[in-house]
């Protein structure tokens, strides 16, 4: 399948992030990205579809602020990385504060995700990819990749969180609607709960948002993904969340992807929509899955099963040196089982 990106995703480099209180080199690195492009190749340039399809997704003051938060943390005298310290966790009122500190609170969930001089630019970069691998597949491509980096699905519409600026997964559904394809599955597989990507369409009934990820209890985001979190209102029964412990290995992983694409059948979308993580490696520095490289293959196949247009998203996948090979070996089964 072919695979889209910009040059500007190389540039977002955050320095270091915080880790049990402590600071650790940042794991979200531009080396993922170069690891990428090594094992499949340069790809296409993404297309640019303008803010528009962003807009459709996230606040205007949220993207804003992503596109000031570095220039506004310079001009206050600051070197580095923009970085929050305050969150407004008890819903304070919706203050529109000057303070570069106080901005940065409000529009977070966490400590982890820093805003380097180039985050902007990358993040748009992702997105636009992601718009252009949606449009092959609007445009007669059985399958397309958008290689995201950063990635996209732990930001909600107005917050940004775990190395997440932009969803762009929830970017291309919403494009994707605006074309006329209404009804849609996003399926995510990554590590971790993409809490940002339920949370913009917990109330749509029209989106189904599937996902397998750490149990909540142990992992990161914590505060999401829970079981028996299964959307509200029009969205009542349209978000599946399969969580499962640390240790879990493909004989356990096997049946919740049984479970969720069962679960995408029965919405029975126009198009699919993969958040895909390598982080289920068992070698992935931040993660506790035990998924090894075959098992990519077999995912990839199984997912081809349904056979739907399918729009591949890349999320996380912390162990640089074997991304590109996991992705290629997901990739080699979704063109397999086709
Ligand atoms: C992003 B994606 C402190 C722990 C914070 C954030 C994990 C974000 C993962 N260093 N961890 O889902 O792969
Ligand atoms: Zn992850």
């Amino acid at each position: 399948m072919r695979h889209f990106s910009d040059p500007a995703q190389a540039h977002h480099a955050p320095i270091r992030e915080l880790h049990n209180g402590g600071w650790m080199d940042f794991a979200e690195s531009p080396a993922r990205f170069a690891a990428l492009l090594d094992a499949l190749g340069p790809g296409e340039p993404a297309r640019d579809f303008g803010i528009e399809p962003i807009l459709a997704v996230h606040d205007p003051a949220y993207v804003t602020f992503l596109r000031e938060a570095h220039d506004l943390w310079r001009a206050a005298g600051r070197e580095g990385d923009a970085m929050g310290y305050v969150f407004p966790v008890v819903a304070r009122r919706a203050l529109a504060l000057d303070r570069i500190d106080a901005k940065i609170g409000a529009f977070s969930m966490d400590a982890s995700t820093p805003i380097a001089a180039g985050t902007w630019a990358a993040a748009y970069g992702g997105a636009q990819s992601a718009l252009t691998a949606l449009d092959a597949v609007l445009t007669g491509d059985a399958a397309s990749l958008a290689l995201c980096r950063p990635p996209g699905h732990h930001c909600g519409a107005d917050y940004m969180g775990g190395y997440c600026y932009l969803n762009n997964a929830a970017i291309a559904a919403r494009a994707a609607q605006a074309r006329g394809v209404r009804r849609i599955a996003i399926l995510d597989v990554d590590y971790h709960h993409g809490n940002g990507t339920q949370d913009i369409f917990y109330d749509d009934g029209e989106v189904l948002f599937a996902s397998i990820h750490a149990d909540p209890k142990t992992d990161f985001p914590f505060y999401w993904g829970h079981a028996d979190e299964r959307g509200s209102g029009q969205g009542e029964g349209a978000t599946l969340n399969l969580p499962l412990p640390q240790g879990t290995d493909w004989a356990g992983y096997a049946p919740a992807l049984d479970t969720a694409l069962d679960a995408v059948r029965a919405h029975g979308p126009d198009l699919l929509i993969v958040s895909y993580g390598a982080d289920t490696f068992a070698e992935d520095p931040i993660s506790h899955f035990r998924l090894v490289r075959e098992d990519y293959t077999a995912m990839g196949g199984t997912i081809a099963t349904l056979d739907l247009p399918t729009l591949v998203v890349m999320e996380g996948g912390y162990a640089v040196d074997a991304l590109g090979g996991n992705l290629a070996a997901f990739l080699r089964g979704m063109d397999g089982g086709r």
